[in-house]
């Protein structure tokens, strides 16, 4: 098998130090994000079947929170362990393992009650991630490239690198490039990119995909899989958001959606219902920031921080061109991201983030420069009376 032709950027210390942890290391574990997207499940779980095929036997994949149903068909799911279905036994091996393996992830506070045992390690921890938290310090345990468009891509890249070093390549290339493994990198390249409709034009994304068909996996199947797997209850719920809870801010060229609680029972809410609604408004001509605003339970390991508050509103920020949303989110909302997506939460009720929120928004959002004749009209006939 053909091993891809890559340009390379992971420098020779960092190829050095995953080779080395590797080869010494029996009991592995592969760690991804909170709220698991196909990134995270695609990545950590190529990882596992990397690991797999290089004769690791002793790898153990956990996720601080369950991952949505329409990922629940990837190949090794089964074998993933969920930190809250186990919380000491998972807290245990992020603690004793050899080595830990961070696939897009770079944050400690991203792994929900895991945060202590991982930070509390002195055993390697090796980091392959592509967020703008994880920028390159160009420590050698740390794999991080903001500009990658996915960590499942920077994991193949990983594979590739780790490939050639051996004295036959190609057989080895071979043995790890299986369906199973091909289907998680695709899952994850195509999940982060909205089906290559964003951060989608580099053209090595294609070398790498044209590769990964060679396995026979059908791209199109797996599109079905994830984009074409809504419930009834979330078709509902968007249609919901959408004409009962959008509204607009055309001044500022901004929508807000907001759910509570109670909205999310009556649609039936499950973990992953609300991936996406964020994007939507953004389709509307002329709407370049959307947030969304939906409560949530405050977690065990937030209840000193929440003070009073009895519940957390978490906050999505996207935003379109050079209208950065990543400042807001860092400065007013404990959060962070990238330019055009990214996220904070708020300690109290969805109301009062939602006017949190108005209150920062001319601070960081770009006014229109011009206002429509509609709204033109309006504020005169309101100055006027
Ligand atoms: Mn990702």
């Amino acid at each position: 098998m053909l091993i891809p032709a890559l340009s390379d950027r992971i420098s020779s210390e960092q190829k050095d130090y995953f080779m080395h942890h590797l080869a010494l290391s029996g009991s592995i574990v592969v760690l991804t994000h909170q709220n698991p997207d196909g990134d995270a499940v695609g990545s950590s779980l190529a990882m596992r079947h990397f690991l797999h095929a290089i004769g690791k036997t002793d790898v153990t994949n956990i996720v601080p929170t369950s991952f949505p149903d329409f990922l629940a068909w990837m190949p090794g799911t089964e074998d993933i362990v969920l930190y809250e279905s186990q919380p000491d036994w998972a807290a245990q091996k992020v603690r004793e393992a050899e080595l830990v393996i961070c696939t897009d992830l770079a944050e400690a506070k991203r792994v929900a009650g895991l945060e202590d045992a991982l930070a509390s390690r002195t055993k390697p921890v090796l980091i392959i991630d592509h967020h703008l938290s994880a920028v390159c310090t160009e420590q050698p345990w740390q794999i991080a490239f903001p500009d990658c468009a996915s960590a499942s891509e920077l994991v193949f890249r990983v594979v590739c690198e780790y490939v050639r070093h051996s004295s036959d390549a190609e057989a080895l290339f071979a043995r790890i490039l299986t369906p199973e493994f091909a289907t998680c990198i695709y899952t994850g390249m195509m999940t982060d990119t909205g089906n290559f409709s964003y951060n989608s034009c580099h053209p090595e994304m294609y070398t790498i995909i044209a590769t990964l068909l060679t396995t026979g996996i059908n791209k199109d199947a797996i599109y079905d899989k994830v984009f074409n797997a809504y419930s009834a209850d979330r078709m509902r719920l968007i249609g919901y958001c959408l004409y009962h809870k959008m509204r607009l801010y055309p001044e500022y060229h901004t929508a807000v959606i907001t759910l509570d609680r109670k909205e999310m029972y009556r649609f039936n809410a499950k973990s992953g219902d609300m991936e996406g609604i964020v994007n939507m408004p953004l389709q509307i001509k002329d709407v370049y920031y959307s947030v969304f605003l939906r409560e949530d339970k405050i977690p065990p390991h937030q209840r000193e921080q929440a003070g009073a508050a009895k519940v957390k509103v978490k906050m999505s920020f996207r935003s379109q061109g050079d209208r950065p949303v990543n400042s807001i989110a860092r400065e007013c909302f404990h959060g962070g991201g990238h330019m055009n997506a990214a996220g904070g939460e708020f300690f109290g009720a969805v109301g009062k983030a939602a006017e949190a929120f108005e209150q920062v928004m001319p601070k960081f959002f770009r006014r229109a420069e011009t206002i429509t004749n509609a709204q033109t009209t309006n504020s005169e006939v309101t100055n006027t009376k």
